[in-house]
This record gives structure tokens, sequence and C-alpha cells, in this order.
């Protein structure tokens, strides 16, 4: 399986994919995970992409596809794997789409989480709590939903027109959510 997955922030992306992971036996590719980790070891990549993510932007394109045609590239992506927040702007998705081509494969499916802005607001409050996330604060999670409707969302009919879209209701408890996936993935 290769597969992106998109959605709001807190629809679930990055909790159904270390599930769906398991599921399909693909690496899931985080692009928030491994900025997080570079930001946690401080190295260039880290320093670059904190100032960003604190402020709710997407990191730049250059920085993030460089990134990903790099992680696309190791041995454990060649059979497949469940793209996490990648791409996020139609930029992106173009990129992307020359990555695949030039390792001579094509996307399978590219799979929408969905969830209203209120719900994934609080999801993302609650998350504050636990983790203490510095983008989870109430006027970066606003930041982050206003550059998703401007950025990210336009992806959905991007997709749709290749006839790859499937989208899956988000909200429930996350078993009920990972069932829906993986139904979805199978169709
Ligand atoms: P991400 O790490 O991708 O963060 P996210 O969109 O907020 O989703 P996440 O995966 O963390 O949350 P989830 O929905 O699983 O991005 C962070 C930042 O990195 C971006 O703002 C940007 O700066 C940068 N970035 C990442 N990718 C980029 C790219 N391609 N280009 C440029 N910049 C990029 O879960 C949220 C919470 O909801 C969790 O606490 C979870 O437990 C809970 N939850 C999940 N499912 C639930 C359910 N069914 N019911 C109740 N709670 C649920």
């Amino acid at each position: 399986m290769r597969a992106v997955l998109l959605g709001p922030p807190g629809a679930g992306k990055g909790t159904q994919a270390a599930r769906l992971t398991e599921r399909f036996g693909v690496p899931a590719i985080s692009t928030g995970d491994i900025f997080r980790a570079n930001v946690k070891g401080g190295t260039p990549l880290g320093v670059k992409a904190q100032e960003y993510m604190n402020a709710g932007q997407l990191v730049p394109d250059e920085v993030t596809n460089a990134m990903v045609r790099a992680r696309l590239a190791e041995d454990d992506a060649a059979a497949g794997f469940l793209l996490d927040g990648y791409p996020r702007n139609p930029e992106q998705a173009v990129e992307l789409d020359s990555m695949l081509a030039e390792l001579g494969v094509e996307l399978d499916v590219a799979i929408e989480i969905t969830a209203d802005f209120d719900e994934v607001t609080q999801r993302l409050l609650k998350r504050a709590e636990i983790e203490g996330r510095a983008d989870d604060t109430e006027p970066v999670i606003r930041k982050r939903l206003e550059v998703y409707a401007t950025s990210t969302a336009p992806l959905t009919a991007f997709y749709a027109g290749r006839g790859l879209l499937v989208q899956v209701d988000g909200l429930g408890e996350i078993d009920e959510v990972t069932e829906r996936l993986v139904a979805a993935v199978a169709r």
C-alpha cells in the first residue's frame, strides 16, 4: 500500500497511522514526528522547523520536500508507506508525484479523516494538558486550522479528481475509526 493520510490537525492522523502501519505492514512516515524529533535533537533542520511549527505555519516546502524525498528513498519504504501529514498543500502534492515517478511507483489511495473544527480544537486542547506540545495552545490551534482550510483542504479535490480519494468519518471511538479506515482502504 502506498497511501497519504489527510485531515485537519487533531483529526486523528497520527493516532490512526500508528495503527494502520501494523495492519498493513508498511511504515508510517509522519512529517510532524520527523520535525519534532529534529527539534528535540537540536539539529539544523529542527532549528529551522521550530519557529514555523510554534507559529502554526507550514515549514517551507523546500525543507519539507527534501526531507520526504530522502525518507522515501530508504529501504523500508520500497514495498509501501503511509504518509501522515504530507502533502499539506498542492505544491507538495505535485512534488510527491515527481518523487514517486522517480521511484517508478504510484499512489494507491488518499485517505481523508474528516472531523469538524470544534471537535479537533477540543481534542488538541485536551492533548495540551497531557503532552504540553508548544503548538497546542488556543491561538496556535486557530492558526493551524486557518492554514489547513487555505492550504491543505484543496487537496481533497485534487485527489478526488484523480479517483484516489477515500473519506472516513473521524468522529467516535479511536477503535471504531480504525475499523472504518481498514474497511474503506480494503474497498
Ligand atoms: P502534525 O504533527 O502533522 O500534527 P497534527 O496535524 O496536529 O496532527 P496529529 O497527527 O498530531 O494529531 P492527531 O490528529 O493524531 O503537524 C504539526 C506541525 O508540523 C504542523 O503545524 C507544521 O508546522 C509541521 N508540518 C507537518 N507536516 C508538514 C508538511 N507536510 N509541510 C509543512 N509543515 C509540516 O491527534 C490529535 C489528538 O486527538 C491526540 O491527542 C489524539 O489522542 C486525539 N484523538 C485522535 N483520535 C481521536 C478520537 N477518535 N477521539 C478522541 N480523541 C482522538
